[in-house]
Formats: structure tokens, C-alpha cells, sequence
């Protein structure tokens, strides 16, 4: 069990001025923001992120979404993260998505929808490390 997980505040979040409330519940969820920026993915960028969804029919689509404006990479720390912030975002389709989720709360589509968080230990620390490099992590945020 891990206590970090990468969270993504996509770009329709950024779009539509909720950054701001989905960390609130983030954070009122317990999760501790140890790490954050705003950055432009690119291309090559959102391709070797989504790099498992390459075959897939939406992964055009996917593409020009997470480019399509700037998005919130945070790493965040909480006891069994992983896990605990799958919950709290719900599912991948909003319509699916638990009453009270952010997905649920927040989110448009299945393309649209608003975060991402990691779905295991060892895609947690790849995903980090995609936004945030080892010394930035000691330097910058002391973690
Ligand atoms: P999650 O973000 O819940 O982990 P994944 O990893 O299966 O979901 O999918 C990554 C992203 O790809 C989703 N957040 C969504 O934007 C997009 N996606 C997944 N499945 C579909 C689908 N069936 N149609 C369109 N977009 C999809």
C-alpha cells in the first residue's frame, strides 16, 4: 500500500473556474496537496501519459482533449491514496459515478470528465514522475 497518487485536474476543469472546488474536496476528503503546477500537455506529452489507451477507438479524442488547454497535475499523500481517491472521483463515466463523487458532482462526459487519479501503486509513481522530476520533488516541494 502507497500513501501517493496523481491526481489531474483536466482541462474542462480548469475551463470552467473549478479548481478551486474540486481541491476543497480533495482536501476535505483528507489528501494532503504535497506537489502542484499548471502545465500545457502536449501531444507527445498526453500520448505517453494515455500511452496504455493508444489502440483504443477514443484515444484521438482523448488527445485533443488534454491538449486542449492547461491542465492541474498534484501529487497528493493520504493513508491507502490510491484507492481512497478512486472513491472519491467515482467512475469514468459521470453518469455511472457514485451521488456525491466529483465526477458525479462536477463532470460532463466520459471524455469530459474533470480528473484523473492513478489506479495503482506503481502507476502512481510513473504518473508522478511524468509531471514532476525526482529533484524537483526533494527540492522544490520536500518530498
Ligand atoms: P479513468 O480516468 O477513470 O482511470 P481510464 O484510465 O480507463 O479511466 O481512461 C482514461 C481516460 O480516457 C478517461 N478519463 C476518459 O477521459 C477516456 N475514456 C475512457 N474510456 C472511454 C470511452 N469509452 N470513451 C471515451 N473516452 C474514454
Amino acid at each position: 500500500m502507497s500513501n501517493r497518487t496523481l491526481a489531474i485536474l483536466k482541462p474542462d476543469c480548469v475551463r470552467k473556474d473549478l479548481v478551486g472546488n474540486v481541491i476543497q474536496k480533495i482536501n476535505e476528503a483528507g489528501f494532503k496537496v504535497k506537489a502542484l503546477k499548471m502545465v500545457r500537455l502536449t501531444n507527445d506529452s498526453a500520448g505517453g501519459f494515455y500511452e496504455v489507451h493508444k489502440e483504443r477507438p477514443f484515444f484521438p479524442e482523448l488527445l485533443t482533449y488534454m491538449t486542449s488547454g492547461p491542465c492541474v497535475p498534484i501529487a497528493l499523500e493520504k493513508e491507502n491514496a490510491v484507492e481512497d481517491f478512486r472513491k472519491l472521483i467515482g467512475a469514468t463515466n459521470p453518469k455511472d459515478a457514485a451521488e456525491g463523487t466529483i465526477r458525479n458532482l462536477f463532470a460532463e462526459s466520459i471524455t469530459e470528465n474533470i480528473v484523473h487519479g492513478s489506479d495503482s501503486d506503481e502507476n502512481a509513481a510513473i504518473e508522478i514522475s511524468h509531471f514532476f522530476s525526482r529533484k524537483e520533488l526533494l527540492e522544490n516541494y520536500g518530498i
